[in-house]
């Protein structure tokens, strides 16, 4: 069934999509994908898979609603968020050629926080939750990324900036692994929402280390192949902003079926 709510967003967000999407085919023709250019296809792949994401997301929260609706309204904000970031990244790499670690960060402070709010979400919807889980992730989150940026912008000495981005890792890896987060997950989740924890907790692990790799090959070990950081961070975003939204769904789905 459609309701009122989904007949209203639906042709909003296609509009949306259509005008950024639009800019993308410039009438002087620089900014159109020349035939062999990988990085810009997959730039374009990403783009095109976080805006049809962001629909699936949207819809089903509708349709699933109750107590995730909220956790799968956040993975639509981020693929939302990423989507609009991603067709000014891919404008810039094809008319430019350059890498777009600007627009990379702005969307990282957007997207990143709200990636790590998942877990408190996941866990408030099946259990009482402290605040603190949340204040910590997020903290985690900004210690992480700003000097990280600092250190790529040149505003910080780059293996100072990579030293304290990775302690911010760290710890959001202690308190997913270790800490309250992962004790209340151990005990009071139902096995779907564990199922979805353990994959969310490995992807924070697996998945992310890419961009500190990335950042360890283009700053500290002296430099790397712009086009091949640019094919792995953009694929690295279909597991880490993607599939992580579906480990939610998953969890959403499952749950909500477990009880009727
Ligand atoms: C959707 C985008 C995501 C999940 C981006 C994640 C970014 C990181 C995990 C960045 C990590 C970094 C460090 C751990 C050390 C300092 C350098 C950073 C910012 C690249």
């Amino acid at each position: 069934m459609i309701n009122n709510k989904q007949w209203v967003i639906t042709p909003f967000l296609v509009f949306v999509l259509a005008l950024v999407s639009h800019s993308a085919t410039a009438a002087d023709g620089s900014t159109v994908l020349q035939s062999g250019d990988f990085v810009g296809y997959s730039f374009w792949l990403i783009s095109m898979a976080l805006a049809a994401s962001t629909i699936f997301f949207l819809m089903e929260s509708m349709r699933i609603g109750g107590k995730w609706a909220t956790s799968l309204t956040v993975s639509a904000l981020v693929t939302f968020i990423a989507a609009f970031h991603y067709m000014y990244m891919r404008e810039v790499w094809v008319s430019t050629g350059a890498t777009p670690t600007d627009f990379r960060y702005i969307d990282w402070l957007l997207t990143v926080p709200l990636l790590m709010i998942e877990f408190y979400l996941i866990l408030a919807a099946i259990a009482k939750v402290s605040g603190g889980i949340f204040w910590r992730l997020l903290i985690g989150t900004l210690v992480m990324l700003v000097p990280g940026y600092m250190g790529e912008a040149g505003y910080l000495n780059p293996t100072l900036g990579f030293g304290i981005g990775m302690l911010g890792w760290l710890f959001i890896l202690y308190e997913i692994f270790f800490g309250e987060a992962s004790k209340v997950a151990a005990t009071q989740a139902p096995p779907a929402v564990q199922t979805a924890y353990m994959l969310m907790k490995w992807t924070v692990t697996v998945g992310w280390a890419i961009y500190p790799i990335g950042y360890f090959f283009g700053y500290l070990a002296g430099g790397t192949d712009m086009g091949t950081l640019n094919i792995v961070y953009n694929l690295a975003d279909v597991l880490n902003k993607i599939a992580f939204g579906l480990f939610i769904w998953y969890a959403a789905n499952e749950a909500t079926a477990a009880k009727t």
